[in-house]
């Protein structure tokens, strides 16, 4: 068996929701890296555009456009757009997500639910979107970017641990309604990654010291540090090629083994 063929997205078109900066932007690079054209979606025209300049300072023609995750339309009208400009999308990285950390009994309903509709409904409508193509097509790839919290609880995350539980079930049921038209969609479940995301778990303290929850999160994973978004890039190639075609509705954990391990005695 060609192994390099095995894993090249060479001709294959990657869309990358939130692909402009973090773990979005090192998985488009990845991805273009293995051969693929890559499509990324963010909000605001100023991270669009400095986004284009970093993928181009990586030599990759990244294509990038304005578009909401949670907005049906605007995803209908992205998913034509990249149609139009490079092709159907055989790969749908499903990445865009925000966090919110409030106590729960401190958390408005519109806080919560802001957090589902951008983690979980718009993975839903992106799905949802390409679905139809990668149907016609014959294939497709979808990598739904899950977390800890799929697993796992802890204080002041209550609505990002509902939308990314939710997020793992959702991948299950695409791959059980989808699967026999040969799409696989599963997920990534990254461990604490060093991003904009968990800058505010990182901040040194007044005194200089690092940040409890830092100490913490390095205390508890095995690998003895933070991951950093370099570390999805294997996998994420591994799930958007050939190589991954027997394996669906998984959730592959890149944790550096915080789930393997109870903790060590404080
Ligand atoms: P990040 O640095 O905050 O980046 C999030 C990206 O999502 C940005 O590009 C943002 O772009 C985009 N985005 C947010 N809301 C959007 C919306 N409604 N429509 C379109 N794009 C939107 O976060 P990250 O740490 O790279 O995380 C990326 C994904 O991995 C998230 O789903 C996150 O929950 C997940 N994750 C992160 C970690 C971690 O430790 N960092 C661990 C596990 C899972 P704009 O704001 O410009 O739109
Ligand atoms: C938090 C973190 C996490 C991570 C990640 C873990 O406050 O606990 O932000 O939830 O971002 O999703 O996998």
């Amino acid at each position: 068996m060609d192994m390099q063929k095995l894993f090249s997205l060479e001709g294959k078109i990657a869309l990358v929701t939130g692909g402009a900066y973090g773990i979005g932007f090192a998985i488009g690079e990845a991805l273009a890296g293995a051969g693929a054209k890559i499509a990324f979606n963010c909000r605001s025209q100023s991270n669009l555009d400095k986004a284009l300049a970093d993928y181009n300072a990586k030599g990759i023609d990244a294509r990038g456009y304005i578009a909401d995750v949670t907005d049906e339309g605007q995803v209908g009208e992205l998913i034509s757009k990249i149609e139009a400009d490079l092709g159907g999308v055989d790969i749908l990285v499903n990445n865009a997500g925000i966090i919110k950390r409030i106590p729960m009994t401190e958390m408005s309903a519109e806080d919560f639910r802001q957090v589902v509709d951008i983690d979980l409904v718009g993975p839903f409508i992106c799905a949802k979107a390409v679905i139809p193509g990668m149907v016609k097509r014959g294939h497709g790839k979808i990598i739904n970017i899950c977390s800890m919290m799929s697993e796992l609880g802890r204080e002041t995350v209550s609505a990002y641990a509902a939308a990314k539980g939710g997020l793992k079930m959702l991948t299950r049921n695409i791959c059980s309604e989808y699967g026999g038209a040969n799409i696989q969609c599963n997920g990534i479940g990254p461990g604490y990654i060093a991003t904009l995301q968990t800058a505010p778990l990182r901040e040194r303290q007044a005194d200089g010291s690092r940040h409890p929850f830092d100490q913490f999160i390095v205390s508890k994973t095995p690998a003895g540090r933070w991951g950093d978004p370099e570390d999805l890039m294997g996998p994420a190639v591994f799930l958007a090629s050939d190589a991954s075609d027997f394996v669906n509705g998984h959730i592959l954990y890149v944790d550096g083994g915080i789930l393997a391990y109870i903790g060590k005695q404080p």
